[in-house]
């Protein structure tokens, strides 16, 4: 912890990487822990574009439960952490797998969302896309004006990031001098792929996570915690 501490102090480019683990303390379900199923479905068995196409009432009651449970949910002490370290550092990117928008609530205002975010909606017709945070929906599977299927503004597997979320990720992972991994698996990619650009670009890597993950070979520094716990700590 002293040596992460010291690091920090002296960074004046720091950019994290953020996943469900930072949001479980507020009590929203992990894709891979043990709360992470929802009935008898694993995420990878939903958030794909050949579920949506197939029983996208299915996707959509997965999402609309999600929507609620992130609505009743408040931002926990490691996102408040994560938007302090954004007040105090020179430059802070915050890079996140997540798409509750717990970071934003908590005050971050650089958020890089590389997965989207599940309180847009897109029209698989039109393409027109806005805003719908009513928890639950009205009608599901929700539908746009003309008529067509709405679907979640989220990247689903199979799908590419958002080009221009994507470079700005890449650019604030490789100009980081350290490289915060939070509450991830590292099991989805390119996300993941962050934390070795990052290293391989010279920054300290520093990963808080309960448990060892793919990336822990990247680190620095492991601390093996909550980040509603260490973050607080860090800062
Ligand atoms: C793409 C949005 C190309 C939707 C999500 C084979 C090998 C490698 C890669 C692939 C492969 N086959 C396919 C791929 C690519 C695929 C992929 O990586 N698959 C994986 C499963 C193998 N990736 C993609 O498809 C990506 N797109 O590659 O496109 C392309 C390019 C051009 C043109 C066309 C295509 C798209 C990936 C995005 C998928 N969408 N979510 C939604 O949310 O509904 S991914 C989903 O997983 C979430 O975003 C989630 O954030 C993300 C990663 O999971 P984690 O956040 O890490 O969460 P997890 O539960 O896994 O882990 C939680 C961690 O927290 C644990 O480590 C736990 O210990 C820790 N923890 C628990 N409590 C705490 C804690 N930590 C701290 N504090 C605590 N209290
Ligand atoms: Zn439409």
């Amino acid at each position: 912890m002293e040596q992460a501490r010291k690091w920090l102090d002296g960074a004046s480019r720091i950019a994290a990487l953020t996943g469900a683990g930072v949001s479980a303390e507020s009590g929203i379900p992990t894709f891979r822990g043990a709360g992470g199923l929802w009935r008898q479905f694993r995420p990878e068995d939903l958030a794909t574009p050949e579920a949506f196409a197939r029983d996208p009432l299915l996707v959509w009651e997965w999402y609309d439960w999600r929507r609620r449970l992130i609505a009743a949910a408040s931002p926990n002490p490691g996102h408040a952490a994560l938007a302090e370290i954004e007040r105090r550092a020179g430059a802070f990117a915050l890079i996140t797998q997540n798409v509750d928008g717990l970071h934003e609530r908590a005050g971050s205002r650089c958020v890089l969302k590389l997965h989207g975010d599940i309180w847009q909606v897109r029209c698989t017709g039109c393409g027109a896309e806005k805003r719908d945070d009513r928890t639950p929906l009205p009608s599901l599977p929700p539908r746009c004006e003309c008529g067509s299927l709405l679907r979640p503004g989220v990247v689903w597997f199979g799908e590419p990031l958002p080009a221009g979320i994507w470079a700005q990720a890449e650019q604030a992972a490789s100009g980081a001098e350290v490289f915060l991994v939070i509450g991830t698996s590292a099991a989805v990619y390119p996300a993941a792929g962050l934390a070795w650009l990052a290293k391989s670009a010279g920054a300290k890597v520093i990963e808080i996570n309960p448990e060892e993950t793919g990336l822990s070979a990247a680190a620095d520094v492991s601390l093996r915690g909550k980040s509603g716990d260490l973050l607080p700590l860090l800062i």
